[in-house]
């Protein structure tokens, strides 16, 4: 089975790496200067020109780009391409404001596939897999993306999309799929329902799976690899810089490689947007440096991330990012203490006997924050006397408030009660907000 799906790439060396990078990234300063307004002007207002940028080392001379930035010029105004040369449209959820667009030509499609394909070749993918597709078409860069990866491959690919969970487990038992991708909360809703259904692991033939889309635990990955009998990998990504496939995990699974060829990156300090070694947590960066239609130059993802050129045990040569803990807008900060829900995920799971299902609401009641942790019974726990319940509760209590410094509320809530997703999990109500 081949190793790399593109093994020049993936093992060049550093310099090697450098010049391509140098060489591309100041040809698509010169495209986006010369086509994009939006760009000219911030470049014109920083006082940087497109012979400024020689090389990788000049990068820190340009203006970031924000996701207000991708708001204020709604929908096609970061496009660098006449819109005869658009051949796909996607866009973000949009949970918070305006959605985005992006758009992608024949190239970009192109360039997607591969690193999607470089992802599902490092899970262990090949023509004799049957890939069983569950991230949602549609504007969601997820199934689609996945989906032409997976092809290129020569997979046979299996778009189910989302939603009819039953119907899924029954395609994933009779069509044989081995390879599934989806949310890792839907993962663990898949396995789930597929207990309900009365299968067991033994009864399917996955064998690996590519989980990403948003910030999931170690724990959340044991779990889910001993439920449907398959190994985890992560795999990252997002609609600005191109859907998933940016970056994904090897054997190792010590971090994510990101595909540098076409995108850099850099972590920054998100107070002072100073460029941090890489070692040091930060805000990750990224800039485009292939892309046609949207190439976006230094965008702040607001993920926050590690950089780790640790020599990988798999060969490959690129930059790795350690999981995300999620988004620094995901964090929460309650009675001024930095919360983020993995944080809570790990403790929780940790206990072996909870469901892997959980919430957290946070309140403000007399200009004091409040935290009250939802968690749901395994059956096994709902059976046991209430006692048992309360010593339950006060034992997660404890480990809660040791891991994150601040104490909760735990409530204990009946098995199947919290709502399942089918894509992203919301896992975190703030009502803050409604009177902020
Ligand atoms: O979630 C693209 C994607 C689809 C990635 C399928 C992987 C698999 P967006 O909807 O734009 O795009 O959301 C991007 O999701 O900035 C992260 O905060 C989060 N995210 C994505 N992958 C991971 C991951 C897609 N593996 C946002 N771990 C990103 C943690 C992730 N967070």
């Amino acid at each position: 089975m081949a190793k790399y799906w593109n093994k020049p790439m993936e093992t060049a060396k550093l310099h090697e790496m450098r010049a391509l990078q140098s060489w591309r990234l100041s040809q698509t300063v010169r495209r986006v200067y010369e086509n994009v307004p939006f760009y000219r002007d911030k470049m014109d207002a920083a006082g940087v020109k497109p012979d400024d940028i020689r090389g990788t080392e000049d990068l820190y001379r340009l203006p970031f780009v924000s996701k207000q930035d991708l708001r204020d010029t709604y929908p096609y105004g970061m496009f660098a391409v006449p819109m005869e040369d658009v051949v796909r449209l996607h866009a973000s959820s949009g949970t918070t404001g305006k959605q985005i667009v992006v758009g992608y030509t024949r190239s970009d499609l192109d360039v997607w596939s591969e690193c999607c394909a470089r992802a599902l070749t490092a899970a262990g993918g090949s023509k004799s897999d049957f890939m069983h597709v569950s991230y949602g078409y549609g504007l969601f860069t997820g199934g689609l993306g996945m989906h032409d990866g997976a092809e290129k491959v020569g997979m046979t690919v299996i778009p189910v999309s989302v939603g009819n969970t039953n119907r899924q487990i029954s395609i994933i038992k009779d069509f044989g799929s081995t390879v599934i991708c989806c949310t890792p909360s839907y993962a663990l809703f898949l396995a789930e329902t597929m207990q309900e259904m009365g299968i067991t692991k033994d009864d399917i033939k996955l064998r690996a799976g590519l989980f990403g889309a948003e910030p999931w635990t170690e724990e959340m990955r044991r779990e889910i690899e001993d439920k449907l009998g398959l190994k985890a990998y992560d795999i990252y990504g997002l609609t600005e810089i191109i859907g998933p496939g940016v970056s994904f995990e090897c054997d190792e699974q010590t971090g994510m490689h990101i595909n540098e060829d076409h995108f850099i990156v850099e972590t920054i300090n998100p107070d002072t947007g100073e460029v941090l070694p890489e070692g040091e947590q930060g805000e990750i960066v990224f800039t485009c440096i292939t892309k046609e239609a949207f190439p976006i130059i230094r965008y702040r993802t607001r993920d926050i991330g590690i950089l780790s050129r640790k020599e990988c045990s798999c060969g490959r040569t690129l930059v790795k990012m350690l999981k995300p803990r999620g988004r620094s807008d995901d964090m929460l900060i309650i009675r001024g203490v930095n919360v983020f829900p993995s944080q809570v995920e790990s403790v929780l799971l940790s206990f072996g006997d909870n469901a892997p299902y959980y919430q957290l609401i946070v309140e403000r009641v007399n200009n004091l924050d409040t935290l009250e942790i939802k968690v749901e019974m395994t059956s096994s726990m709902f059976s046991d006397a209430v006692r048992n319940i309360e010593e339950h509760e006060a034992a997660i209590r404890n480990a809660v408030e040791s891991a994150l410094g601040i104490a909760a509320k735990i409530t204990l809530v009946e098995p199947k009660t919290l709502t399942r997703f089918e894509g992203k999990a919301v896992r975190v109500i703030d009502n803050r907000k409604l009177h902020d």
